[in-house]
């Protein structure tokens, strides 16, 4: 696994250095919209903790970190109005390393809807 890199852009989200638009933050997630809006609704969920890629977070994250992270995307999920109760649906991403073509080493899933993303995988 890489060395993480205290410098990149969500370290410094994290850090109170950079303005973000928060939509949720829990004790160890914190959920923001993209600078660059794929869709309607986009929005990254990102670790608190210094994990590089979403094979880092599964591997080397707590427990507690993990299931704070996917009961905040659920959470987010229903308060964004893209559940699957709202009728909606959303598609969550990430990307990791070179070929994954990921531009932020720090572990994020984006959500993305409100409208039809389409599809990725034929
Ligand atoms: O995507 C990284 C994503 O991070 C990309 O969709 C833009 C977004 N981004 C970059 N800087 C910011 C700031 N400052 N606020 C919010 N969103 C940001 P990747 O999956 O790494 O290719």
């Amino acid at each position: 696994m890489p060395t993480y890199d205290e410098s990149n852009i969500f370290a410094r989200i994290l850090r109170g250095e950079i303005p973000n638009q928060t939509v949720l933050e829990t004790e160890h997630t914190l959920a923001f919209r993209d600078i660059r809006p794929q869709a309607p609704v986009h929005v990254l969920v990102i670790p608190k903790g210094a994990y590089v890629s979403y094979d880092d977070f599964a591997a080397n994250a707590s427990d507690a970190e993990i299931l704070d992270f996917n009961r905040a995307v659920a959470r987010l999920t229903r308060e964004l109005g893209v559940d699957l109760d709202s009728g909606q649906g959303f598609r969550a991403i990430t990307n990791a390393g070179a070929h994954g073509v990921q531009e932020v080493p720090h572990f994020h899933l984006h959500i993305l809807g409100g409208r039809n993303i389409g599809r990725m995988i034929q």
